[in-house]
């Protein structure tokens, strides 16, 4: 475990933070935790400057959030935003809207030929869960609610398991300390289902303490769904926010097969570290390149900032194999 936990298995962008206020076209207050995708030919791809999209969230100046599109040739510089957000709250047609719309999460989906955006709708009631399907960032579909508050951080697998849709969220409990993340089944992407807990807290001073939830979308490989996923620790001054690995079973995702002892991210550099809320780093999306490896992974930096993350899927997955703490079931 020593050994994988003293390499740095991620490397920041020399150029981070990548995207921040000053980049955007109208007046905003931050911009950060984003879902990330390569646009494939005839999905919005009209040119070849549009190969990496961000669908950031975008916190306005009355500290309302909505969803709004950056494009890149390379996922790393010449952003194009959209003029105007490209997915605003509606809460005239979705009262669950009302405080917003955060964090999402977006997914292709080849039997579709549409996205998925799993998203947080914050509501007077509490945050729930949302889903949206767009083909173009243009115009979105909206499925509505689709797990009730308290709940976030929720992301679709790409494909079905048996006829069924998956997706992991983060429900809250009320008589359980922190928050841990669970999988839903559904026929349809609205009626969801077969509830499992998934991987729980660790309570204590752990970097994954107190709560946990899905970071980016899961990532398909050879070995199981690659996840990245948050963990908060309490600190007298606050919740630090870290990222660490997990592996799920290939064709059942309902099995935890691997999760990492350490962290993989923390927040460690001065626009992680201070910002709108201190010590964030929080990926909601990320691409993989050319060569089916190398991974591009976005995060939200202090609340207020876009930054990137660089590394490699094999390394990611050899580095899980060495830092593996399930070693019963129990532990899961
Ligand atoms: C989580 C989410 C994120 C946010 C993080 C740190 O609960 O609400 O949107 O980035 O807290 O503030």
């Amino acid at each position: 475990m020593l050994t994988a936990a003293r390499k740095d298995i991620l490397t920041r962008h020399a150029r981070n933070p990548l995207l921040t206020r000053a980049d955007w076209p109208y007046p905003i207050s931050t911009v950060f935790n984003a879902g990330a995708v390569r646009l494939p030919a005839g999905c919005g791809a009209s040119s070849a400057s549009a190969a990496t999209l961000l669908l950031c969230r975008v916190e306005d100046r009355a500290g309302i959030s909505h969803l709004c599109a950056a494009r890149s040739p390379d996922g790393i510089g010449d952003w194009t935003v959209d003029d105007t957000p490209t997915l605003p709250p509606d809460p005239a047609n979705h009262p669950e809207e009302e405080w917003g719309i955060e964090d999402p999460r977006v997914v292709w989906h080849e039997e579709l030929e549409r996205f998925s955006v799993a998203y947080c709708c914050y509501s007077k009631r509490g945050p729930a869960v949302s889903l949206a399907l767009t083909a173009d960032f243009k115009s979105f579909e909206r499925l509505g609610v689709v797990l009730p508050p308290e709940n976030k951080d929720a992301a679709l697998f790409p494909r079905r398991f048996g006829g069924r849709w998956a997706m992991i969220h983060r429900p809250v409990p009320f008589s359980v300390a922190g928050a841990e993340m669970w999988i839903s089944f559904s026929p349809d992407l609205k009626h969801w289902g077969d509830h499992q807990l998934l991987m729980s807290t660790r309570s204590g001073p752990w970097w994954d303490g107190s709560k946990i939830g899905l970071s980016t979308p899961p990532i398909e490989t050879k070995e199981g769904w690659l996840l990245t996923y948050h963990g908060a620790r309490q600190t007298v001054a606050g919740q630090n926010y870290y990222v660490g690995l997990a592996l799920l079973d290939l064709d059942d995702p309902t099995r935890c097969i691997r999760r990492s002892h350490h962290y993989v991210l923390a927040p460690e550099t001065d626009y992680e570290r201070n910002g709108d809320v201190d010590n964030v780093v929080f990926p909601c999306g990320y691409t993989v390149g050319d060569d089916g490896d190398a991974l591009n992974l976005y995060y939200g930096a202090a609340d207020t900032a876009i930054a990137l993350a660089q590394g490699s899927i094999r390394g990611l997955l050899e580095w899980l194999k060495d830092d593996d703490c399930l070693e019963s079931a129990a532990d899961r």
